[in-house]
């Protein structure tokens, strides 16, 4: 029997969304300054800008919530998120924050100097800011496979064992503090790296003391394709998959917002009971005490639910990732660019040769983000140059070899009819691509630019 992606659950619960007409979305998005960050969400149809924070929770975690212990410290919740992160990651010791940049803030203060090396699979926004902002810069080892959107290449998340070893020997490894390795890499489109790379990337680390942290944010998507693709895991769970990985490494940052199907909430888990005191110490004066970081007691119980319920079969990450297989597939069909292979949490579609007419320095992605919301009401984000940023020493724009617009898919939240919508206003929007202006700036912040950046059309 050929099993079907079909969703694992029932609808008990839902939430009206308003239909606007075009009229209004021009106004809503002029006014938002082209920036679809800066829309109200109540203008929005079908919410795609991000999975992060935006899951449906299970009857198990609402539940949950009644539950939580509010104790300021030693709060039972935190002991069932403890004992949640041991059992499902495999990491002893366990730094709750606010969200996953919280982790990668205590993180970077605790381990990077100023004018270290921090070597990685691509670079995450508020990653690679939390890393400069320690002092240290940011170095992309991520295979080249990663950077063309049509290579089928099915670990296009994997690190460079070349690059990586050509930056140890060029800058030293005492320079370098840690790899951060994301697993299922988001703006590579949200692709996986192999469990061979990681355990080769692991041993070539230990060679030179070199310690691997792993952004496991969607770790479980990456352990997802490791058994559709990598020899040998086929019959493996997903859950042992999932705790093999973090085997491979020293520790993990993780945004509670993405796989682990909460709202709100993140860690940093460690093996080192001693590096976990100096997190912790850090931890108080920034996020909260050592036993709540920045959640509530109820935040942590729905936290420690949803990482139990996640990976407690298989059926939750098939639905997740076949939803997004089923909407790449329409909009290949319908002969759009995307990123291939169809990644885990959302479609990313090929800005630069959609809107080929346009230079990178009049932001394609933007200008397309903010023309499918203008279309449809359907909310996508710039995954580009603006998103990039600009080069903190030079000050010049980084020019990402990807420029893309993302459809992230939240999880458990939208139907099949809501996909077919999607893959219709796209499709309109890609017929009439050529007559598409650029912007240019009428506001841009200096840090984490793509948050609150304003722009005007360019003509
Ligand atoms: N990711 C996303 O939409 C939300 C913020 S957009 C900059 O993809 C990774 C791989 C992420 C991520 C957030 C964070 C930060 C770290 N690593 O948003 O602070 O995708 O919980 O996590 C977003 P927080």
């Amino acid at each position: 029997m050929v099993k079907s992606w079909a969703e694992p659950y029932k609808i008990k619960m839902v939430e009206p969304i308003k239909m606007t007409t075009k009229e209004h979305r021009e106004r809503a998005i002029a006014e938002a300054g082209h920036n679809t960050f800066l829309l109200r969400a109540e203008d929005v149809y079908i919410d795609l800008l991000t999975d992060s924070g935006t899951s449906a929770m299970s009857d198990y975690q609402w539940a949950g919530l009644m539950l939580g212990d509010e104790a300021y410290a030693g709060s039972r919740s935190f002991y069932n998120l403890v004992a949640a992160v041991r059992e499902v990651y495999g990491y002893e010791e366990l730094v709750p924050t606010h969200q996953g940049r919280g982790a990668e803030h205590i993180l970077s203060q605790i381990l990077i100097k100023p004018g270290d090396y921090v070597p990685g699979n691509m670079y995450f926004t508020t990653t690679r800011f939390h890393q400069e902002h320690a002092g240290g810069h940011f170095v992309d080892v991520i295979v080249d496979e990663a950077f063309d959107p049509y290579d089928l290449y099915p670990f296009k998340g994997n690190i460079d064992l070349e690059k990586l070893g050509a930056l140890i020997a060029e800058v030293g490894a005492d320079k370098i503090p840690y790899i951060s390795v994301e697993t299922n890499v988001n703006m590579a489109g949200g692709q996986p790296m192999s469990l061979a790379n990681l355990e080769a990337v692991y041993d070539l680390c230990g060679e030179h003391g070199i310690l691997v942290m792993l952004d496991a944010t969607r770790a479980l998507e990456n352990a997802w394709f490791i058994k559709q693709r990598e020899h040998g895991y086929e019959d493996w769970s997903v859950a042992d998959i999932l705790r093999k990985i973090c085997s491979l490494s020293d520790g993990a940052t993780v945004s509670s917002k993405k796989d682990n199907l909460v709202n709100i909430g993140g860690f940093l888990a460690l093996r080192d009971p001693k590096l976990a005191e100096k997190a912790r110490a850090l931890l108080v004066a920034f996020e909260g005490l050592h036993t709540y970081g920045g959640m509530s007691g109820r935040d942590m119980e729905a936290l420690a639910r949803g990482i139990e319920e996640m990976a407690a079969t298989d059926d939750h990450v098939r639905a997740r990732t076949g939803q997004v297989e089923y909407l790449g597939n329409r909009l290949l069909k319908a002969g759009i660019p995307i990123v291939q292979p169809i990644g885990g949490h959302g479609i990313f579609l090929d800005a630069a040769a959609i809107m080929s007419h346009l230079p990178q320095d009049l932001f394609p992605a933007q200008a397309l983000a903010a023309e499918i919301y203008v279309e449809s009401g359907v909310r996508a984000m710039e995954r580009g140059i603006v998103s990039a940023g600009r080069d903190p020493v030079s000050g010049d724009h980084h020019y990402p070899k990807l420029e893309l617009v993302r459809l992230a898919i939240p999880r458990r939240v939208y139907t099949q009819a809501h996909m077919d919508v999607v893959a219709e206003s796209i499709a309109a929007v890609y017929d009439n691509r050529e007559q598409m202006a650029g912007l240019r700036f009428t506001y841009e912040p200096e840090s984490l630019r793509f948050f609150q950046a304003r722009f005007e059309p360019a003509t």
